[in-house]
């Protein structure tokens, strides 16, 4: 078959087993005699990713030629994580080629699912941060937004987990680049220089080291739509291959050290989602693809329009996820400046346009903070620009402050301020007197002393991000408001125009109707069109159908036909046997203290307690549970590895005492990740979604599950509450103290409160008492919630939350027993899900913050 002249490979069955035929024989190089019937489903699915490629390139070339042509402005969303995940059965179905694909598969003897199984995950992310990505450059696609996404390619994305026979967490390598990656088109020849270290001499940088980034394009296909976007993922080089004199004289360690080092910039992805500033090589990693991706757009613009830099802002916004790609606001600054020749003041408000900054957090230690002494040393010239930035911004502020200090009552300070200010020359004659103005300014500086270190500043990047760009947004609707009240209130009260909010969104492609077919055939036939899929609002016609008994046994046993696919799942990853009746509850996300697994495994073990004093008449009305974990453990957070451990431990214990048989099983499953969600969630019938509020910025396996029609435990926190908005807030299983009460409990009364709930306390003596084994192992684990002192104080508020989680609990039992209720519930969180398409998220961006407009070839 191969690419037709007209640029379009043909899509009947015959074509594409001949065509698949083809690379397995030429692309793949498999042996002639085992085609096509002798080959494992590993090499198979090679086969076939090559042959899918060509029409994904096909389509890929002639959205991007169309865009170059017309020349549309374009968002650039730079993040330093894209999960992607796997990407074949997404490609087959975004491009509609399902059916003559499975069709040719078969035909060759496979199975498409089996070749489904076979791809490595790409997990160039963390987590919520990282999936959200790449939902998003799904989304740009699928709407024909001219955009892309930048990021680096990760040699070794995101650890794999294991668990070994104690229980503990093991992390082995991610080496998912192996056996090649088929969705990627390697540019040797895009490569651009990046310069690190060296001196500044009357603002000119000399780089003492040098590195190429070198471009790789994964095409990334919309739905019911030819558009196909772009993820550019950058890849460190050396500059000079080899040391040829090092070579010549034998020392062939350091003719490859150079090699070495260039690539250790895209080696590894930090595998943590809370700290790890302070590390010179992540900053290298940030800059990097920064330099590389700005670099990258600035050609581009001035193929087309050389010269006319004020043109820029109509022509390109870069959007900031996080502050890992901050470093942009003075790379952009740094090209324009020193390259393009510009003055300060046109590069300044030339950024100021073209720049947006997006928060995901507000845990402090996340909160990225470079040392001045790395920063300097790395990026010397960046260092002089953040801080004439620093002044400039503080210089702005100085008659704001003046007037208020002015209007403050105390007469005597205002009066010293406004001689301090007004007279330079005494200013500096009483120098050792604090000037108010200079103190007041303090709190907004972008540099600013180390809070645990003397004499140690610290250039906070957020504050960079926000006074860099035209627009600062949180990711749902609390935490938009709460990031205006915490950790920018200052900056938000001298320029609130700049803040908004954004909810966070999912692809309901993948995280609908590809993972659960049977359940997106249900929806298509009772809403009559499978538009649904692109236009999410639609699922609100599945409401008139909640109450209608019909109906809700079809919708049953699709749940079911899911609960058994899960099951069937961790049989073959576990060799656990799970019954598939019990209720299926599913916790999974990155493992932390304030996610508050700990919550959940104390329930259970209370639980296990109530079973193994039950009678036999009590045992008969319990409600019989699956409690499902997963989530990884950065690998240096203690009291996360601990909650792993603990939860193994209890699993192991419940689900071996035959007292307890299928009334609860425990099962942690190792190495989640995003192929696992794609099973894991559509099987859930409860899902977990329990942080301390005010901790969980947004939240998006929360929508996941919501659209999957699993009903939700949660706090009033991130998302959980537009979701209680949408869905009805008595259909979600709420509890506990809500944002506004837990700066209250933690200043106040949990000093002098002692109010443990006996069962609380019933379930933390079983840990101490040994039930679960290794007392003192998981001694400050226990204390670190029951002792209140300095050091342990139950900062998430395990202790006072959990009678009113467990009251939660029991109404889920209940309910549960109700299954016809439990699946009129389970209808309307579907229903009520269709706001949370990253569709609706992306066209709020494209509308309220880059002026993005869709550009569709005809
Ligand atoms: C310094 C290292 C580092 C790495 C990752 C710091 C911070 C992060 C992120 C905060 C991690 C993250 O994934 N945040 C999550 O972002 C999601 C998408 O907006 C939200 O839904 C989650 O609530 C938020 O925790």
């Amino acid at each position: 078959n191969g690419a037709a002249l007209d640029g379009k490979p043909k899509s009947d069955p015959a074509s594409i087993e001949a065509d698949v035929l083809q690379n397995l024989e030429f692309t793949i190089g498999a042996p002639s005699n085992k085609i096509p019937n002798g080959l494992d489903d590993k090499t198979v699915y090679r086969g076939v990713a090559a042959s899918v490629r060509e029409f994904l390139i096909a389509a890929f070339n002639r959205t991007q030629d169309y865009w170059r042509d017309q020349d549309p402005k374009f968002v650039y969303y730079l993040s330093a994580e894209f999960l992607m995940g796997r990407s074949l059965l997404n490609a087959v179905q975004n491009l509609e080629l399902t059916g003559p694909l499975s069709e040719a598969i078969k035909k060759l003897g496979y199975d498409l699912e089996d070749l489904v199984d076979a791809e490595q995950n790409a997990a160039l992310g963390n987590g919520g941060l990282g999936r959200l990505a790449a939902c998003f450059i799904d989304s740009m696609a699928t709407l024909d937004l001219p955009g892309w996404g930048y990021g680096i390619r990760y040699k070794y994305g995101m650890f794999k987990q294991a668990i070994d026979a104690k229980g503990y967490q093991q992390e082995l390598p991610d080496i998912w680049l192996t056996n090649g990656n088929p969705w990627e088109i390697a540019r040797p020849e895009i490569t651009y220089k990046i310069g690190f270290y060296g001196t500044v001499d009357n603002f000119k940088w000399s780089p003492a080291e040098q590195v190429i980034a070198k471009a790789y394009d994964n095409p990334i296909p919309g739905y019911k739509t030819s558009t196909v976007g772009n993820l550019r993922l950058w890849e460190a080089l050396p500059l000079c291959e080899f040391d040829l004199d090092a070579f010549n004289e034998g020392k062939y360690d350091k003719a490859v050290e150079e090699r070495r080092k260039a690539e250790d910039i895209s080696a590894v992805l930090y595998p943590n989602d809370a700290t790890e500033y302070g590390k010179e090589l992540r900053l290298k990693q940030q800059f990097f693809f920064v330099s590389a991706s700005i670099q990258d757009v600035l050609a581009r613009f001035k193929e087309k329009h050389a010269g006319d830099w004020a043109l820029l802002p109509e022509k390109a916004i870069f959007q900031m996820n996080d502050t890992h790609p901050t470093i942009a606001v003075a790379e952009l600054m740094r090209l324009l400046i020193d390259q393009e020749g510009l003055d300060w003041d046109t590069a300044w408000g030339i950024t100021q346009k073209t720049l947006a900054f997006t928060n995901h957090t507000v845990m402090p230690e996340a909160l990225e903070k470079w040392p001045v002494k790395v920063l300097g040393k790395l990026l010397p010239r960046h260092l002089e620009i953040i801080d004439k930035i620093d002044d400039i911004w503080k210089d702005s502020l100085k008659e704001k402050i003046l007037a208020q200090i002015e209007s403050e009552p105390k007469a005597a300070p205002a009066k010293a301020a406004k001689a301090a200010a007004k007279d330079g020359e005494e200013e500096e004659a009483e120098e050792d007197e604090e000037d108010p103005v200079e103190t007041a300014l303090a709190k907004y500086g972008i540099i600013t002393e180390n809070p645990w270190e003397k004499d140690a500043k610290v250039i906070n990047m957020a504050y960079l991000a926000v006074v860099g760009s035209k627009a600062v947004n949180g990711v749902a609707a609390i935490h938009s408001e709460i990031i205006k009240d915490t950790i920018f209130k200052d900056f938000y009260e001298v320029m609130p125009e700049k803040f908004q909010n954004k909810t966070n969104g999912v692809t309901p492609r993948r995280w609908l109707a590809w993972c659960n077919p049977k359940l997106a055939a249900l929806i298509t036939e009772t809403l009559g069109t499978d538009a649904w899929i692109n236009e999410t609002t639609l699922l609100a016609g599945l409401r008139q159908y909640a109450d209608d008994k019909a109906f809700q046994a079809k919708w049953r046993t699709v749940k079911h036909a899911a609960k058994e696919k899960l099951s069937h799942k961790i049989k073959s990853l576990m060799g656990v046997d799970l019954p598939t009746d019990p209720l299926y509850d599913v916790q999974i996300k990155r493992i932390h203290e304030y996610k508050r697994q700990y919550l959940n495994i104390l329930s259970l073990i209370y639980r296990y307690h109530q079973i193994k004093t039950a009678s036999p008449e009590e045992k008969a009305e319990m409600v019989p549970r699956v409690s499902i974990f997963g989530g990884k453990a950065a690998s240096a957070y203690y009291a996360a590895k601990k909650i792993v451990r603990l939860i193994n431990r209890v699993g192991a214990v419940v689900n071996s005492d035959p007292d307890v048989g299928d009334l609860l099983k425990i099962v942690f499953v190792p190495d989640y990740n995003v192929d696992l969600a794609e099973v894991l969630i559509p099987g859930a019938e409860l899902s977990q979604h329990i942080s301390t509020a005010g901790t969980e910025a947004s939240g998006t396996s929360n929508m996941k599950f919501a659209m999957n029609g699993c009903l939700i435990i949660g706090t009033m926190d991130g998302a959980n509450i537009e979701i209680a908005q949408e869905t009805g807030k008595e259909n979600m299983f709420v509890f506990g103290m809500d944002a506004e009460d837990v700066p209250v409990w933690r200043e106040g009364k949990r000093k002098e409160w002692k109010d443990y709930d006996p069962r609380f306390v019933k379930a933390l003596d079983l840990i101490k008492s040994g039930t679960f084994g290794e007392t003192e192992y998981f001694k400050d684990l226990v204390e670190s919630i029951s002792v209140m002192n300095d050091s342990n104080n139950d900062w998430f508020l395990v202790a006072p939350d959990f009678t009113d989680y467990m009251r939660a609990q029991d109404e889920v039992d209940k309910l549960y027993a109700d299954q016809d209720e439990w699946t009129r519930r389970s209808i309307l969180y579907t229903a009520g899900s269709g706001f949370f398409s990253s569709d609706r998220t992306i066209d709020q961006y494209a509308k309220e913050i880059w002026d993005v407009v869709p550009c569709k070839q005809p």
